[in-house]
């Protein structure tokens, strides 16, 4: 709920923190190459993730989820990040990962149904799109810096995305809708 009124770019750094949380507590792979300037909002962040934990009632632990295999190989999916109770939540295009800008982050997302996910463009990693696996949604193919494209999911399900142009690199996704 406080995490409503923070900027884009601060849900984006708690994003990072939640992806950090999850890796303690889960396999001690480390967030990779990118993981770097991120790694210096962990502490501030993780403090503040540590205490919407307690909303899980249980049930996802980090990495047991493999959407049938959908992400595997999807170099920086380190489990599902819970971010039910959000009204709107961010999602990279182009974070690092999958040896370049070939990642969505975080690269599976949980939401309450009713949320818009907000896919925002990072202009690195040349041209992404992100193309629902069933067609339910697609968007354009682009490059720039701060691109965005907004799907509500108002229905529960699971639903698995990739952006063509390097979906055999690894560029995949999913959104867990409750
Ligand atoms: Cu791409």
């Amino acid at each position: 709920m406080r995490r409503n009124a923070l900027d884009r770019r601060t849900v984006l750094k708690m994003t990072a923190a939640g992806v950090a949380g999850v890796t303690l507590a889960g396999c001690s792979s480390d967030g990779g190459s990118g993981g770097s300037e991120e790694s210096g909002s962990d502490e501030s962040g993780g403090d503040e993730e540590s205490g919407g934990d307690t909303e899980e009632s249980g049930g996802d632990s980090g990495g047991s989820e493999d959407f049938g295999g959908w992400l595997d190989g999807v170099e920086n999916y380190d489990g599902v990040v819970d971010e039910t109770g959000s009204d709107e939540v961010s999602v990279a295009v182009g974070a690092q990962g999958n040896g370049g800008g070939f990642a969505f982050d975080p690269a599976a997302v949980r939401v309450d149904s009713g949320t818009t996910v907000v896919w925002e463009w990072t202009g690195d990693g040349g041209q992404h799109n992100v193309a629902h696996t069933d067609g339910e949604f697609e968007s354009e193919t682009v490059s720039e810096k701060g691109h965005t494209f907004e799907h509500t999911f108002e229905e529960s399900g699971t639903f698995e995305y990739s952006c063509v142009p390097h979906e055999t690199m690894g560029m995949k996704g999913a959104i867990v809708v409750e």
